[in-house]
């Protein structure tokens, strides 16, 4: 009698973890560079580029005050991996190396019976830990032919345009797993990120387009000292060679790209650019319509390579369309932080403004999310690691220090934080955004810039979407600031961040 208890008890334990483990949603993570969601049209962007996003969103969930804790890649891919802030997980700026040894969430999704794979950009020194398959580009890898680093350490290059060549390797990984176990896949795409070179296919496809100017195009910089100091301006930074791929330009690095290029490429590429090149040459432009051109070029060129990014997207969903995935698979379409497309006349992205600090978050999670919803929910990219580990029914360590997104899933009018914060390093650094840390609230935004420069900024969101006017310091916003920077010390004590707490002794 005993012995059949038993034989039943294990039977109906044994039948419940099975029903678990069917359960269990699949999780895919396409995670781009440096995709702005102003050029996104679930995002109001009337461009047209992005068709597969744009049906992703209609399935599924847009999340419209997505922010990331630290606008640059590694930092920002080591907060989506640890859910926890640069000062905790260590990894503040591009240059550092990412401890992988620490509790990154795809470790905990493997040991509970996922199968995990991550594919592409990586950018963190280091390589992956956790994951059954890996292979990734060396630092920013390259936009045509590019070469992947493997599980075995070995360098190899794949003929091919990069965001092709990604997603082939993740519908390979996808098409061979083992199908008895859920799986973790993140697709880290390189594109859109500078120097924003399109497929082939794509070049000119937005030869006829003339952008309008971003309003504040022409920014003086008023009362915004680290805006006025930074070197990421259209005008100034962007080189006609190197970022528009103009030849005759003598701060030229052309060649280093077009070297990888095999012959077939580079005739195409040759017959694109030098036509323009030949027009360009006979406009003799200066000043105003020279940076405008430029402008021009660089929209062009950055809208064009989102073609393949998006295409690739649809490649994924179609992929899961004809294998029955669909249904229990959830789907994240993110960026490692926005980009600047021309906003005050900039490229490039580490301010804690709008344009960089918000990040594309599209999610379909069929059963989950309702079909269509836009959430103004705030959620950090701190965020993710809890939201994956809630979703596959695995605990979340208290260490992490996001939160779960799943309230906002079953009920859009939840709120999962009334603040995201913000913390940028990099400084002295390329394109020279002094070192800034912050607090954004659904109305706010009070920034301490500090270290080399001090001195603080504050924006009503509200009357100001474009942060063109520092209030700080205005009478009647004094009480406003007094409650930020109480706020801002509280999450500073909050998520543990010691070095900002000294920049905010004396105030
Ligand atoms: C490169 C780019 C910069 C960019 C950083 C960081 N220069 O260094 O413009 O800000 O990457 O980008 S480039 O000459 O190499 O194109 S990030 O997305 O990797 O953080
Ligand atoms: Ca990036």
């Amino acid at each position: 009698m005993k012995k059949t208890a038993f034989l039943i008890i294990t039977l109906v334990l044994g039948l419940n973890v099975f029903a678990q483990q069917k359960n269990r949603p699949n999780i895919i993570v396409i995670l781009t560079d440096d995709h702005a969601v102003q050029s996104i049209g679930a995002y109001g962007s009337k461009m047209g580029a992005t068709p597969n996003l744009d049906r992703l969103a209609k399935q599924g969930a847009v999340f419209n005050k997505a922010f990331v804790a630290n606008s640059i890649c590694g930092p920002s891919r080591a907060i989506l991996l640890t859910g926890k802030y640069s000062h905790i997980n260590g990894f503040k700026d591009n240059h550092d190396k990412f401890d992988v040894s620490q509790d990154i969430f795809p470790k905990r999704l493997q040991a509970s019976g996922f199968q995990t794979a991550w594919v592409g950009k990586w950018h963190l020194l280091s390589y992956p830990q956790g994951f059954d398959y890996w292979n990734i580009l060396p630092g920013q890898g390259q936009y045509y032919n590019p070469s992947f680093i493997s599980m075995k350490g070995d360098t190899s290059r794949i003929e091919g345009y990069g965001t092709d060549v990604i997603t082939d390797l993740a519908l390979k990984w996808l098409s061979n797993r083992d199908q008895a176990k859920p799986f973790f896949v993140v697709v880290g795409e390189k594109a859109p990120h500078r120097t924003w070179m399109p497929d082939i296919q794509d070049l000119g496809k937005f030869d006829d387009v003339t952008f309008p100017l971003p309003s504040n195009f022409y920014d003086n910089y008023d009362k915004r000292l680290a805006a006025a100091m930074q070197d990421m301006s259209v005008e100034k930074t962007m080189k006609l060679g190197y970022d528009l791929k103009m030849k005759s330009d003598p701060d030229n690095l052309a060649q280093a790209f077009l070297a990888r290029m095999n012959p077939v490429q580079k005739q195409a590429w040759s017959n694109y650019y030098d036509r323009i090149e030949e027009d360009f040459l006979t406009r003799k432009l200066s000043g105003r319509a020279l940076t405008e051109w430029k402008f021009q070029r660089y929209m062009r060129d950055y809208y064009s390579t989102t073609l393949s990014l998006d295409r690739n997207i649809g490649r994924i969903l179609d992929y899961l369309d004809n294998n029955n995935l669909t249904k229990n698979t959830m789907v994240v379409y993110t960026s490692d932080q926005g980009f600047y497309l021309g906003e005050h006349g900039w490229f490039d992205k580490r301010f804690m403004y709008e344009e960089s600090m918000r990040t594309p978050l599209i999610i379909r999670y069929p059963g989950f999310i309702k079909s269509g919803i836009v959430s103004d929910q705030m959620v950090s990219n701190v965020d993710f690691a809890p939201t994956f580990l809630d979703a596959a029914g695995v605990s979340i360590p208290k260490e992490i220090q996001g939160r779960s997104m799943m309230p906002l899933f079953k009920n859009p009018k939840a709120s999962i934080r009334r603040s995201a914060y913000y913390h940028f390093y990099e400084y002295p650094g390329e394109h020279s955004v002094l070192k800034h840390f912050g607090i954004r609230t659904r109305r706010y935004k009070l920034i301490r810039f500090y270290d080399h420069r001090n001195f603080w900024e504050l924006y009503d969101l509200q009357t100001d979407p474009n942060e063109m006017n520092n209030l700080y310091g205005e009478k009647e916003y004094q009480s406003i600031t007094v409650d930020l920077k109480k706020q801002l010390r509280q999450l500073c004590v909050d998520n543990k961040d010691i070095e900002a707490l000294k920049w905010l002794q004396d105030n």
